[in-house]
């Protein structure tokens, strides 16, 4: 059977490097776009990356830009791919109000840049597209959310990313592309990156359970998400992808914790008890044995927008893929403290 070839865009962030490593392992050629820096930006894929020079190797690099709709359309001709995920992004929320214009050319245009580069090829017919959506689109409604509930998002990532939902559903209708949404709640693990609150928390604690800091500043502890594991999301995007026929689908664990639950539960691991005093931004979570404060406030981590309430209902891709999240919160939170640890004791 010939080898099946993937196009992998966000290959360098989290999902990216765990869904090349899922790929590779299927024996799929793997290729990824990389944005160019003035430092390395590959260290979440420098343990499966092969020499340029290495014959027969099966995963390629090749700079690119989701804002740079050229090399798009050149890379994807060239490589020719049975299978697109667009996961490259400006993911960050808070980061969307302070550089609204950048994330929306990115999140948004980026994807209609790639959508409108494979109605354009020879073999558009036989291309499968994944487009990574977001729960943020949401917004906040107060109930667990499926592939029928309505969109009301509240920041610009949120508009963006729904902007490319929509796309992606509509290059589906008029030019009948395999093209799918994975509306993805979130997902964690230990190469997440360090400033969303899961990877904050649990260096944080790591390093304040070794004695290397004292204090963890956050913003908002009220807030609640459906947090799953990123390597069960990424088997997730997959199993979409084989799927008879393109559909949308939520991917979620149909369970949600407050930010203040994730944090108690990371120190815990460490044999920390969080105890809470004080209101509003003079809250502190401290140790309840030593009295000493490890969790503070800081008003810059606030959104001026926030969802506070996030939770999927996975029913349609449990029914039709099979697919139900393996690890649970409190084993993610562990997985994740273990390895920041495990991480700072080799140093
Ligand atoms: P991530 O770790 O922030 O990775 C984002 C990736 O996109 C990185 O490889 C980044 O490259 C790349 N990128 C940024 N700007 C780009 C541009 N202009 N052109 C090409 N690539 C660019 O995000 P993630 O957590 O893996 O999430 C993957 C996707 O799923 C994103 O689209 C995100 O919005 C979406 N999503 C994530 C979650 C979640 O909870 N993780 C939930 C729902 C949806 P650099 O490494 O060079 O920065
Ligand atoms: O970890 P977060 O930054 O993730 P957020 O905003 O939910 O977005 C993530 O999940 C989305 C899916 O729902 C993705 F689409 C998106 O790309 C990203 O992966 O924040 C989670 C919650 C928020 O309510 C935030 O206000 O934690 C709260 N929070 C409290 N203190 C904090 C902090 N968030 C961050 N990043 N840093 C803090 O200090």
């Amino acid at each position: 059977m010939k080898r099946k070839i993937a196009f992998i865009t966000g290959i360098t962030g989290q999902d990216g490097s765990l869904l090349a490593k899922f790929l590779l392992n299927k024996n799929y050629e793997v290729h990824g776009i990389k944005r160019r820096a003035s430092s390395f930006n590959t260290k979440r894929i420098d343990s499966i990356y092969q020499e340029h020079q290495m014959k027969g190797k099966k995963l390629i690099l090749h700079y690119g830009d989701l804002t740079d709709s050229l090399s798009l359309y050149d890379l994807l001709n060239k490589i020719k791919p049975d299978e697109i995920y667009n996961l490259g992004a400006q993911s960050h929320v808070a980061i969307s109000f302070i550089n609204p214009e950048y994330t929306t050319n990115v999140d948004g245009i980026g994807n209609l840049r790639l959508l409108d580069a494979i109605s354009k090829l020879k073999f558009k017919k036989s291309v499968k597209f994944f487009q990574a959506s977001t729960s943020e689109m949401y917004g906040n409604q107060k109930k667990t959310l499926n592939e029928n509930s309505d969109f009301m998002p509240v920041s610009p990532y949120a508009s963006a990313k729904l902007l490319a939902y929509w796309n992606t559903k509509i290059y589906r209708q008029a030019y009948g592309l395999f093209a799918c949404n994975g509306i993805m709640f979130n997902h964690e693990s230990p190469v997440r990156g360090e400033n969303f609150i899961s990877k904050k928390t649990t260096k944080a604690v790591a390093e304040i359970s070794l004695g290397l800091r004292d204090v963890l500043y956050v913003g908002n502890l009220n807030s609640y998400r459906d947090w799953g594991y990123a390597v069960d999301y990424v088997d997730a995007m997959w199993k979409i992808m084989q799927y008879k026929k393109p559909e949308d689908f939520v991917i979620a664990t149909n369970k949600t914790h407050s930010v203040r639950n994730f944090i108690e539960l990371a120190f815990k691991r460490v044999g920390i008890k969080i105890a809470w005093k004080g209101k509003g931004i003079k809250e502190v979570g401290y140790d309840k044995k030593t009295n000493k404060i490890h969790v503070k406030i800081d008003k810059i981590y606030f959104r001026p927008n926030e969802v506070e309430y996030l939770k999927g209902d996975y029913t349609k891709i449990k029914k039709l893929l099979g697919w139900k999240p393996k690890v649970n919160f409190n084993q993610l939170v562990n997985i994740m403290v273990d390895e920041d640890l495990n991480n700072l004791k080799k140093l």
